[in-house]
């Protein structure tokens, strides 16, 4: 059947450019992208918030595909800002000149299956349709910003904003009092900065949350130069590690070390700064009693740092273990707590009631505001996937297929929903993993899954429902030997009402992960049907799917 073209790639973010330039590139495929927003960059064309960065270190949040991007392109802070990370994706783009292939400022609306003709149908918001053979989505974890349906918001007075869609004119808190509500990461990085600008922030908290210290630095250019020239070898390191970061590794079981031991260790990860802080032992995330030990440190330095006790006790998290919850990575975020124009109202007994003309109310009372930002994050990992209309056979929704939580087939395809690949969708590590390499793994698996199809004149892929149960079952077993499933997190849908509490990325580490693709791909893709098969399953009844 012939298509307008071979794929469509919805997205234009990491994801999205690397899949479009390997796609045309060397699988020599026509592609077509989508891409809502008016430039590249993904999440970090949205994401533009006051204080926003990554917390993967910018040496290794960055395309390793490449030597020449890696050795063109300069990091200058150990920690990107958000801006450095829009600029290095423009760079990308233009240097692989993807940009041609995608359709700016255009939103897909619904992206369908015809079974006979076996072709998907992506269809805009202008009502341009696309037929092709394949679609890869790419469209983000945290892309599906989370507006909490308060009463009363669509008649606030002030200015209204969300960190995942944040005007690309910046917003002027000089002189205003603002309300932030949310102490995720986002809310964790902001705050600082709005405090320092505005005249009075007010901070609506309705769970603590641990954060460590970022200790930002300027990387020289020394320092970066040693980097490039160890780039190849230090790529290639990564790659047999979980996260796909540079992590010190534990030094043994905090449940059995001794005490100063114990201490010296926090404390130098304390004082080096970022998420390694968490990997300091063995056990920190698998046993609760171990767990306690690093939350308790951090709940000492809240106390250490926030100067007045009952402030300090309010922002001090204790009703989940740290870690379960993603852990934030902040600059004076606790010491933020000491300025005399902060305020803070915890709405974790008195919910905010509804949102005033002038600010939030809670408990009667109501606090004005100029500027109410909603720091209330993201309907993760299955909410960007939900909004993009996706319909497969028998035109089976894909809120149906995950009327009981996200299942695919390691992350990657929907049982029900042929040549479709989703990039870092649920069961996949993503999230838990340094980003950037986990898509890198997943496009070049789906590449070359793509070139082995068209050797073999194999038209048609389908993740089989069995194996995509037995991945469901694989991630939840991996999440239940941790400790993840205890906080109510984004990880477990649990940010969003009515949404399935399951914990969605696979935790057994991207080293792992993918050592099982590769062995899936040189088996000849075990856990898919191909071809004649995966047409003749067509047949069977998605209802199983769809339920089991
Ligand atoms: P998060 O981590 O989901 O944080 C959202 C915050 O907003 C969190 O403190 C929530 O409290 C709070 N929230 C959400 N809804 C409400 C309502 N209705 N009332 C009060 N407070 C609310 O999102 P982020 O954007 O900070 O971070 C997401 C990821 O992006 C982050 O992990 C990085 O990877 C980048 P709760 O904890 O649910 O009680």
């Amino acid at each position: 059947m012939k298509t307008d073209v071979d794929v469509v790639v919805v997205g234009a973010g990491f994801a999205g450019i690397y899949a479009t330039h390997l796609l045309r590139n060397k699988n020599g495929l026509s592609v077509q992208g989508f891409e809502k927003g008016s430039g590249v960059g993904g999440t970090w064309f949205w994401n533009r918030y006051p204080g926003a960065r990554c917390d993967a270190e910018s040496i290794v949040y960055s395309y390793s595909f490449d030597d020449e991007i890696q050795q063109e392109w300069t990091w200058s802070e150990r920690w990107a800002t958000q801006p450095e990370i829009l600029n290095y994706a423009n760079f990308v783009a233009d240097k692989l000149g993807v940009r041609e292939s995608y359709a700016f400022n255009t939103e897909v609306t619904s992206i369908e299956w015809d079974d006979a003709a076996g072709l998907w149908t992506t269809t805009t918001a202008e009502g341009r349709s696309t037929t092709s053979r394949f679609v890869i989505t790419a469209v983000g974890c945290l892309s599906a910003a989370q507006m909490p349906q308060f009463e009363g918001l669509q008649d606030f007075q002030g200015e209204l904003y969300h960190t995942g869609s944040w005007p690309h004119e910046g917003v002027d808190f000089a002189g205003k009092k603002v309300a932030v509500i949310g102490t995720g990461s986002s809310g964790i990085q902001a705050i600082p900065v709005i405090a320092q600008q505005a005249d009075q922030v007010t901070i609506f908290q309705r769970t603590p949350n641990y954060t460590v210290p970022a200790r930002n630095r300027t990387l020289g250019v020394d320092e970066m130069a040693l980097v490039k020239a160890v780039y190849p070898t230090l790529r290639e390191k990564l790659k047999q590690t979980p996260a796909g970061v540079m992590v010190k590794p534990p030094i043994g079981s905090a449940l059995k070390l001794p005490a100063e031991e114990i201490r010296a260790e926090l404390d130098s990860r304390w004082a080096q700064g970022g998420p390694t802080f968490m990997n300091a032992f063995t056990d920190t995330m698998s046993d609760r009693q171990a767990n306690e030990i690093t939350a308790e440190y951090v709940r000492e330095k809240i106390a250490e740092i926030v100067k007045d006790p009952e402030r300090a006790e309010l922002i001090t998290p204790k009703s989940y273990p740290v870690g379960t919850k993603r852990i934030c990575v902040d600059t004076d975020y606790y010491e933020t707590y000491n300025r005399p124009n902060v305020e803070l109202v915890d709405v974790r007994e008195h919910r905010i009631e509804r949102i005033g003309a002038k600010g939030p109310v809670v408990n009667g009372q109501e606090y004005e505001c100029d500027i109410l930002v909603m720091a209330t994050g993201y309907d993760a990992i299955t909410g960007p996937l939900l909004r993009l209309g996706i319909k497969g056979r028998e035109g089976l929704p894909l809120k149906e297929a995950w009327d009981e939580g996200g299942k695919s087939y390691l992350g990657l395809s929907v049982a029900g929903f042929p040549n479709l690949f989703t990039v870092t969708g649920p069961g996949s590590p993503s999230v838990l993993t340094n980003m950037i390499p986990s898509i890198e793994q997943h496009v070049e698996w789906i590449s070359t899954l793509l070139s082995d199809l068209e050797e073999r004149g194999i038209e048609r892929i389908e993740a089989s429902a069995e194996a995509q149960e037995e991945w469901v079952a694989k991630v939840n077993a991996i999440a239940a030997q941790t400790l993840y499933p205890e906080a109510a997190s984004w990880y477990m849908g649990s940010n969003i009402p009515g949404k399935p509490r399951v914990f969605m990325p696979y935790a057994g580490g991207l080293h792992t992960y993918r050592q099982l693709c590769d062995e899936i791909a040189a088996a000849g893709y075990t856990g898919f049907t191909l071809g004649e098969d995966a047409e003749s399953s067509a047949a069977k009844p998605l209802v199983g799917v769809a339920t089991a």
